[in-house]
């Protein structure tokens, strides 16, 4: 039987359990614009007491300094109009632009805002403003969660603000043509042991993406494979993986910890592997608890990987058979 991308992405389905992580979104998705900016405010600057990311580069920045640039020269309330015409979408030139910007750019964005407003340059909430019950039921929900859900609720919510520029082809707005580089926070592993697990192409994988050797990775998958991010559709074929990993992959500590592999009638095998995930964002002050699913070919190749962030550390040990 051909292999699917669709019964690949119901491989251990039964291990999946239904995260808080979109059930909190959803929530922030039901807040007016100005609830949800002084949500991200407060639930950003509680968060810091803890932790805090790293600032980004100069290279980073830079992508982003001509939107910083404009927002520091406005008054108070253009301020604030600007960034509620990003949070809610709305088709301005500023929202455009920031729509065309990278994941990261649109961290390392916010970012500096961020900053800013602790200086004072920048306003940080509407004056006047009110909390109201809904930001303090988000807040509620985003305390229950670990660490690593908390900045993966923060950074889709950033991720999903500007102008959806998908229809408008590709950007007239200078962009860099390759996403600079982050510093390692550990040195790259070059021996990869997983509990369970001797697939030389999954071992390879993740000795790949823990040196940033995309073209390497990709190699390890057929030409039709498929990535699948955490609460996303998948990312079909190597162009489009590698463009998705110097986007979005580099500077990942990964660290699996235990897997199983069963062998299918057809001689593909399928893997479940949990561990934790650290971005250059955090360092190591931040571990993301994940489960990579892997479907492998007959000849060793990867046809589809799914990465799914865990709901719990208790998952973490269920590698139960289907
Ligand atoms: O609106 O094997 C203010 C893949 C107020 C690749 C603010 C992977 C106003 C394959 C505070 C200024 C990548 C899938 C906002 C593996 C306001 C693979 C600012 C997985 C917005 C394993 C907010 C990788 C700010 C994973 C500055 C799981 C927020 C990676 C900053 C996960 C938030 C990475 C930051 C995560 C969040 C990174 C920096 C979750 C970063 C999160």
């Amino acid at each position: 039987m051909a292999l699917t991308i669709q019964s690949a992405q119901n491989i251990f389905s039964n291990t999946q359990v239904p995260s808080q992580i979109p059930a909190t979104i959803a929530l922030f998705d039901q807040l007016s614009v100005d609830d949800q900016l002084a949500y991200l405010w407060f639930a950003y600057t509680e968060m810091g007491k803890t932790i805090t990311p790293a600032a980004p580069g100069a290279a980073r920045l830079q992508l982003a300094e001509s939107l910083l640039n404009q927002i520091k020269q406005m008054s108070a309330e253009e301020q604030t109009r600007v960034m509620r015409d990003i949070a809610s979408r709305a088709d301005s030139p500023i929202s455009r632009s920031y729509g065309f910007f990278s994941v990261n750019t649109k961290l390392a964005f916010w970012f500096e805002l961020g900053e800013l407003m602790k200086q004072g340059v920048v306003a940080p909430i509407p004056t006047g403003y009110q909390m109201s019950p809904g930001v303090q039921l988000v807040l509620e929900a985003t305390k229950k969660l670990d660490p690593g859900q908390q900045i993966t609720v923060l950074r889709n919510t950033v991720v999903n603000m500007g102008f959806d520029t998908s229809d408008l082809g590709p950007s007239s707005y200078p962009k860099a043509v390759e996403e600079p580089a982050f510093t390692r926070t550990a040195p790259p592993v070059s021996s990869v042991k997983i509990d369970g697990i001797t697939e030389p192409a999954v071992l390879g994988y993740i000795e790949a993406m823990n040196a940033d050797n995309f073209d390497q990775a990709i190699s390890l998958f057929t030409p039709d494979g498929a990535l699948q991010p955490p609460f996303q559709k998948p990312i079909v074929g190597h162009q489009a993986i590698a463009k998705y990993m110097r986007e979005e992959a580099q500077g990942l500590n990964m660290m699996p910890q235990k897997g199983i592999c069963e062998n299918l009638p057809d001689g593909s095998k399928q893997l479940k592997i949990t561990g934790v995930v650290q971005t250059p964002w955090f360092g190591v002050t931040v571990g993301m608890n994940i489960a990579w699913r892997f479907l492998i070919n007959p000849e060793g190749k990867i046809f589809f990987v799914a990465i799914d962030m865990l709901a719990s550390p208790e998952e973490l040990l269920n590698l139960r058979r289907v």
